[in-house]
């Protein structure tokens, strides 16, 4: 069984947020304000099923799903597209392929030194973030 993803994280670097949100589309407006926020994530996993809510004071995103098996997915709030979503394992590295207008858009999760790893991918770009876990306990 690979680390778990299960608790609550805390975001403590955030590189190249920019230029993923720029291959998104997103406005300069939205993008100067997303730029100054701490995501928050709480994963909640019951064996197959994942719950990821990505919080923070401006907006806040949940996406549920089981691994392996495709769902449609709408970005409400962030960049507001409908895409075909699946996640799989890949080793210890939780990968979700998010098919729609965006080429080679997705997101890798995986566990390092305690801390919460994510790579979020969007033509060619790929913004890396840490988090902290926040957990009250593990
Ligand atoms: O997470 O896909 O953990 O869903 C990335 C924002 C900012 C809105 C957050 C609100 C992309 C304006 C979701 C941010 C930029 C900018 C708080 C990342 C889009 C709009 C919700 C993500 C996965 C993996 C799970």
């Amino acid at each position: 069984m690979p680390a778990s993803l299960s608790g609550k994280w805390e975001m403590i670097s955030n590189v190249n947020f920019d230029n993923y949100m720029i291959a998104l589309g997103i406005s300069a407006s939205l993008r100067k304000i997303a730029a100054k926020l701490t995501l928050k994530k709480k994963i909640e996993r019951q064996e197959d099923q994942f719950i990821v809510k990505t919080t923070s004071t401006f907006r806040n995103y949940t996406v549920t799903f089981k691994v392996g098996q495709e769902f449609n997915e709408f970005t409400k709030g962030l960049d507001n597209r409908h895409l075909k979503s699946l996640v799989r394992w890949e080793g210890n590295k939780l990968i979700c392929e998010q098919t729609g207008e965006k080429k080679n858009r997705g997101w890798t999760h995986w566990i390092e030194d305690d801390k919460l790893h994510l790579e979020l991918f969007c033509e060619g770009q790929v913004c890396k973030q840490v988090y902290k876990n926040v957990s009250k306990t593990r």
